[in-house]
């Protein structure tokens, strides 16, 4: 029987038992295992969330919905089942359209519902409540978009927006909601026989024995050969058979930044620490569920190098072929398949990479750990990013079991190089658009679907995109502890407009206290201006669990225009005015 279904007072006299729109879609969500939704309530959908959560779905209520959104994203790459968010029509929506837009650009898969005005009216354009035909805007920033106007819809809309997000590579779909849908009221039995469990949502997709061969003789051949994991790799969740492919090959890797801890950085293959050596020097290249998209310079130019190289691509989608530069061994299928076929066709007499190569890689990193060392020792005050990295990199060492979420720009990318994982999806960040605001939504997401605790850093400016869900942290009692690196700006806060009394476009006001806005809401906030008062801040803040922020206050002179990557911004080769 329908969970949900009711006895109608007006019903016939056989007493038919009747369900409608609004307990068909939880029964539909609960049928194919979905236990959470993330999202902000309204209308025309406070109801439902209400009936939802009454029902034992988990249904969390954020601040904005670009943050539930980025929640659902997080939640779809953790678990490999689309995260779900809620939203209202028109402003609604478009809040959380961003993250499903994210979403299909990181590939993670994720289902955006959202509540919609009256078709005939939105389609007349006659000025709806919340009028907007969202249908037609998702369409071309997600992976599948679709509609569902009647409740005996139901079971199949949500069948194909679950396997549409999930199979091959996954990404965001939409799924639009209509208010009158809710309402609906239809038998209950056929209401049950209409819902749809998802049968095998991502079949694996086994390469073909060629492709595999072509790879194994590309890789045999190899001098120098490098394999990098990227974030694809982290969510097929084929941990092991990745570790033993690396371990087998003896080449080093390089793992993407959301790939960290799938082999620790510590492993003594890994290269992170020697990226500009192994991605010029390298011959042989094999990606798996990596890009060859502007994080990896388009596999091309002065990054990597003058000597030629082979590509070997793993990954589920076709089209990433060739997307950029001549790829001579495609393996398309999704990776667990994919590593394992290479792990058995290896077998037992795989020749080590070589070894001159190998010691190369290594003592290079090896240089490099040096030379970084003793600025991650310093206890300046106010801090510098190295100082402060140095203590928390001790803390992540010491706490491997705890999901670390990064966004900023110098707080990320000297973050991303300083600090070791040590497990699996631990390193949750800005993904392929470097975008900021996932901070809050992802500690949320990360702290609901794993259970364990979450350290975030965050620049100030990042966290000020998704800030005001320190809220919903401590209303859920989360154990999330933010650290924010507060250098009173983007990128630096030493800017100085010199025309008119407007402050410069990059710089904050100086000395905010960020840790004073989670005490207007009950949680634990701690100013901190060293090393030691940061490490004793975020060790009491990891060990009660409570929700915590922590301002960390880092010279505003400290950092670098736009991080790493200050070279991808325009410059104006007109004279600068004086
Ligand atoms: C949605 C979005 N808007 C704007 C940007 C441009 N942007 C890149 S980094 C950044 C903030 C950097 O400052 P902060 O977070 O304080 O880090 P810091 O470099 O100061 O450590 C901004 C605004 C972006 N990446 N994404
Ligand atoms: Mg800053």
């Amino acid at each position: 029987m329908v969970d949900a279904a009711v006895k109608i007072a007006d019903a016939p006299a056989e007493e038919r038992e009747l369900t409608d729109g609004f307990h068909l879609v939880i029964d539909a969500l609960k049928l194919n295992g979905i236990k959470t939704i993330y999202g902000v309530p309204g209308i025309p959908i406070t109801d439902f969330g209400r009936m939802a959560q009454a029902s034992g779905i988990r249904v969390l209520s954020f601040r904005h919905e670009q943050n539930a959104g980025y929640a659902a994203a997080i939640a779809g790459f953790l678990t490999k089942r689309p995260g779900v968010c809620l939203t209202v029509s028109a402003p609604g929506f478009l809040n959380g359209l961003t993250a499903l837009a994210h979403a299909t650009t990181n590939c993670f898969p994720m289902i955006l519902m959202s509540g919609s005005s009256e078709r005939e009216i939105v389609d007349l354009q006659q000025g709806d409540y919340e009028e907007m035909d969202q249908l037609a805007i998702a369409k071309p920033l997600c992976k599948a978009a679709f509609r569902v106007l009647h409740a005996a819809d139901i079971g199949i809309g949500f069948a194909r927006a679950i396997r549409a997000a999930v199979s091959g590579r996954p990404g965001g779909v939409y799924l639009d909601l209509p208010a009158k849908l809710f309402g609906q009221v239809m038998d209950a039995e056929a209401g049950k026989k209409s819902l749809v469990k998802v049968i095998d949502p991502a079949p694996a997709q086994i390469p073909a024995a060629d492709a595999i061969k072509r790879a194994f003789d590309v890789l045999k051949s190899a001098k120098r050969p490098l394999i990098i994991l990227g974030k694809g790799a982290a969510y097929a969740q084929a941990d092991d058979a990745i570790r033993m492919l690396v371990e087998k090959s003896g080449a080093p890797f390089l793992p993407m930044s959301m790939a960290k801890g799938l082999l620790p950085d510590t492993h003594p293959q890994c290269a992170g620490a020697a990226r500009s050596t192994v991605l010029k020097d390298s011959d042989v290249v094999m990606l798996i569920g990596a890009r060859l998209n502007w994080l990896l310079s388009h596999g091309k130019g002065k990054t990597w190098g003058d000597a030629p190289k082979k590509f070997i691509q793993i990954d589920i989608e076709p089209k990433e072929m060739d997307s950029n530069v001549e790829i001579v061994a495609p393996v398309v299928g999704d990776i667990g398949s994919a590593v394992s076929a290479l792990l058995n066709g290896m077998g037992a007499n795989w020749p080590a990479a070589p070894a001159d190569w190998v010691k190369a890689v290594m003592s290079k990193r090896e240089e490099n750990v040096a030379k970084m060392a003793p600025r991650l020792m310093n206890n300046n005050s106010p801090m510098d990013y190295h100082g402060a990295l140095g203590v928390l990199r001790t803390i992540v060492k010491e706490r491997p079991d705890a999901i670390f979420v990064n966004e900023g720009a110098n707080t990320l990318d000297l973050a991303r190089g300083v600090i070791d994982m040590y497990q699996p999806r631990k390193r949750l960040d800005v993904g392929t658009w470097g975008v900021m605001g996932i901070g809050m939504g992802y500690a949320v997401g990360a702290a609901i679907e794993t259970g364990k605790p979450v350290l975030a850093v965050e620049g100030d400016s990042a966290f000020g995109f998704s800030g005001m869900e320190i809220e919903t942290i401590c209303r859920y009692k989360l154990p999330v502890c933010v650290v924010i690196f507060n250098n009173d700006g983007i990128y630096r806060g030493t800017d100085v407009n010199n025309v008119g009394s407007d402050p410069a476009t990059t710089v904050f006001v100086k000395g905010s206290r960020y840790d004073k806005m989670i005490e207007a809401f009950g949680g634990t906030g701690v100013n901190a201006t060293s090393p030691d008062e940061l490490k004793r801040a975020v060790n009491a803040a990891m060990d009660s669990g409570k929700p915590t922020l922590i301002n960390a206050v880092i010279d505003p002179a400290a950092g670098s225009e736009s991080g790493r990557i200050g070279n991808l911004n325009p410059q104006s080769k007109l004279a600068k005015k004086k």
